[in-house]
């Protein structure tokens, strides 16, 4: 449903509100100071989150970037280099944290959907003892940029196979792997095992307000929480936050609801605007236009849409990304697509 002013926000899956149900149970949380390991609710949220991947261990993280710039400090070492899809968040849009806080640098693929295979990690090792060394390859499943494209869990097993021949650790940015599981049935655990450490977020489609977490096996996730307190990450008593995130968890089988509706926003978009949408790529809650295809001025466009009541953010380059998550609708959908044509 929009939201209480009747604000249709397709901008991303980050701005849901929580609900009363979350509030309620942040109100009532019992907390103690986490960085002691005595807050219950952070406790109970950790042990849910790593046996919902299979993991033995998780650390609370203020958020996904966080999440995935610990995993890159635990497994690289300054000098060395990151195998990763060139759009791959952490690299693209995490500010430079990886060369900052970590000191590396990247080897990139460019396969469809974010997809890394086998060859390209042979083709990216062939050069290993001239070039820096890669320590560590991610995968980003769902693949943000690519429009929440599904990485299939057959290719992520062969491939993250070659890639651990050639000794590198593999980490799984799984900010919205749930989606991935909502779409595909596989479950988490099987995904996440193509990793040694995974991070998924509680505050995108499973519309917590805040919070992700790494998972992995004990040794890695003591020395994650080791670092996380570097980073200023070590928190007090956020039970009163890890109580709407362990809802969120909780809930995670409604995601199936976003990836239906982004299914009618790509359909409608593609029947007004012949070439704008491919609906058959469109796996979970992102819908990637082209731009070109809908032709409008944005910056006239956008001006109009705001006064609508239509919130979206701006093309990058000629894509434009559209996000259904909990708190948009059918009707506004449809408010969308009537408002475009
Ligand atoms: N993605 C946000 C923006 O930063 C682009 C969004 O609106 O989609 N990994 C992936 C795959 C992500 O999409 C994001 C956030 C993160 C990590 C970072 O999570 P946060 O925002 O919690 O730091």
């Amino acid at each position: 449903m929009a939201f209480a002013d009747g604000t249709a926000d397709f901008r991303s899956d980050t701005v849901t509100r929580p609900t009363g149900e979350m509030l309620a149970a942040m109100a009532s949380a019992e907390v103690g100071d986490d960085v002691y390991g005595d807050d219950p609710t952070v406790n109970a949220l950790e042990e849910e989150s790593a046996q919902v991947v299979g993991k033995s261990a998780a650390v609370f993280v203020p958020t996904g970037t966080m999440g995935n710039q610990l995993s890159i400090m635990y497994h690289t070492s300054p000098g060395e280099e990151v195998l990763a899809d060139e759009g791959t968040h952490s690299r693209s849009v995490e500010r430079g944290g990886p060369q900052a806080l970590s000191g590396v640098g990247f080897r990139t693929t460019s396969g469809e959907g974010g997809r890394i295979t086998p060859e390209d990690v042979e083709a990216a090792m062939e050069m290993a003892g001239f070039y820096p060394r890669i320590s560590l390859m991610i995968w980003e499943n769902t693949h943000n940029l690519s429009g929440g494209r599904v990485i299939p869990l057959d290719l992520m097993t062969e491939t993250t196979s070659v890639a651990r021949r050639h000794g590198l650790s593999i980490h799984v940015d799984g900010a919205r792997i749930f989606n991935a599981v909502a779409a595909t049935g596989v479950p988490a655990h099987r995904y996440a095992e193509t990793g040694d450490t995974i991070q998924f977020c509680f505050s995108k489609g499973l519309g917590a307000p805040i919070g992700s977490v790494v998972c992995g096996d004990q040794e890695t996730i003591d020395e994650v929480r080791y670092l996380r307190k570097r980073l200023g990450g070590g928190m007090r008593q956020v039970g009163v936050i890890a109580a709407a995130a362990r809802i969120a968890l909780r809930d995670r089988d409604r995601l199936a609801e976003d990836h239906v509706l982004a299914g009618k926003l790509a359909t409608r978009l593609a029947e007004s605007f012949p070439g704008s949408v491919e609906p058959a790529d469109v796996d979970t809650n992102i819908v990637n236009v082209d731009i070109t295809k809908v032709a409008f001025d944005w910056p006239e466009m956008s001006e109009r849409m705001r006064r609508d009541r239509i919130l979206v953010n701006p093309p990058f380059g000629d894509l434009w990304r559209l996000v259904t998550h909990r708190d948009v609708d059918d009707s506004d959908v449809d408010r969308l697509v009537e408002f475009l044509r």
